[in-house]
């Protein structure tokens, strides 16, 4: 039972939210969804894979697909990302394009994904994103810029982290997703499966806490899964870095940074699952994981692309 309403038309459909690294996909989603079901922060390449976000809005069920940012790929895992973000946009009934406004960005690095919009005749939309950062005259020379260059079917302007703008774009959404019954239950928040999901919220972590390079460098795999007598759930999980050198930053004086970065991932855990949470963490070195087709498969990417 998906729990859709009786008695007259339901809509449903899948909404791609693309864009460069750093955007704000991920944020939009969660802010749509209205619960954290993607991972966030300030370094670009965050999001290695697809996520889908569930939420309501009257009759229509909105899927939303949360892609990895659009650049110019250089390594597998890179090729990987940017696939699965063009695959997410292709699969969708509606894509949305999304622009950092913020003057640090003003949109400068979405000229090649127009381009390739362009190429595939798909109808998209545009949405300005981080007007809390910028000023009117800005959002409007942005606008017109993109517009010339694509024939956008719409223009909105919002802001993911102050919710600004959020509802106007529900209700545009709701409007045009295709008449269809609910393709998932109406209380599931995401796609992801718990033991993902959890990797993914230590894997933040190593964004936030780990210096320019190392994120990039590093994951995160889940392991163990142990229930315990008391309700808490014991999750084993392993970050593996590429160099012996990385390990040892990763662990740090004493085990100072392991213990930060599990300690902040316990928390978040906590909240996302509802229960008490332990987390076991260590940290391995394996050279060559990212060319490792089991990783791509349990994450979802394409290793061949
Ligand atoms: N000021 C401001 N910051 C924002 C807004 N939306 C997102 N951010 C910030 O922008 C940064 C990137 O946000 P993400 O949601 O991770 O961006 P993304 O597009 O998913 O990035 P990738 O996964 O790397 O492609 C984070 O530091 C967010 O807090 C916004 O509306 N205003
Ligand atoms: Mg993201």
């Amino acid at each position: 039972m998906t729990g859709e309403p009786q008695g007259g038309e339901t809509r449903c459909g899948f909404i791609a939210l693309i864009g460069a690294p750093n955007a704000g996909k991920s944020t939009l989603l969660n802010a749509l969804v209205g619960a954290k079901v993607a991972i966030v922060s300030p370094k670009p390449q965050t999001t290695r894979m697809r996520v889908l976000g569930l939420a309501i809005e009257g009759r229509s069920q909105l899927i939303y697909v949360d892609t990895p940012g659009i650049f110019a790929p250089r390594r597998r895992l890179d090729r990987a990302m940017v696939r699965a973000a063009w695959t997410g946009a292709g699969d969708a009934d509606i894509v949305a394009l999304l622009i950092d406004a913020s003057p640090a960005r003003a949109g400068c690095d979405s000229r090649a994904i127009i381009g390739k919009l362009n190429d595939t005749g798909r109808p998209a939309m545009l949405i300005l994103n981080k007007i809390d950062q910028t000023d009117h005259p800005r959002l409007l020379a942005i606008a017109g810029d993109l517009n010339a260059g694509f024939p956008f079917t719409d223009t909105f302007m919002i802001s993911a982290k102050t919710g600004d703008g959020l509802q106007d774009l529900r209700v545009a959404f709701a409007a045009r997703v295709p008449a269809s019954p609910w393709l998932y239950p109406e209380d599931q928040l995401s796609d992801l499966p718990t033991r993902l999901l959890a990797a993914e919220i230590t894997r933040e972590q190593l964004y936030l806490q780990l210096g320019q390079e190392l994120p990039y460098s590093s994951t995160v795999e889940h392991e163990k899964w142990e229930e315990r007598d008391d309700g808490s759930v014991l999750i084993h999980q392993v970050i593996l870095v590429e160099r012996p050198g990385q390990k040892a930053i990763v662990i740090g004086k004493a085990g100072a940074k392991i213990k930060a970065i599990g300690e902040a991932a316990r928390k978040e855990l906590i909240q996302a699952l509802d229960r008490p949470v332990h987390l076991k963490l260590h940290v391995k070195v394996r050279e060559e994981w990212s060319e490792d087709s089991a990783h791509y498969r349990e994450i979802g990417l394409d290793w061949r692309a």
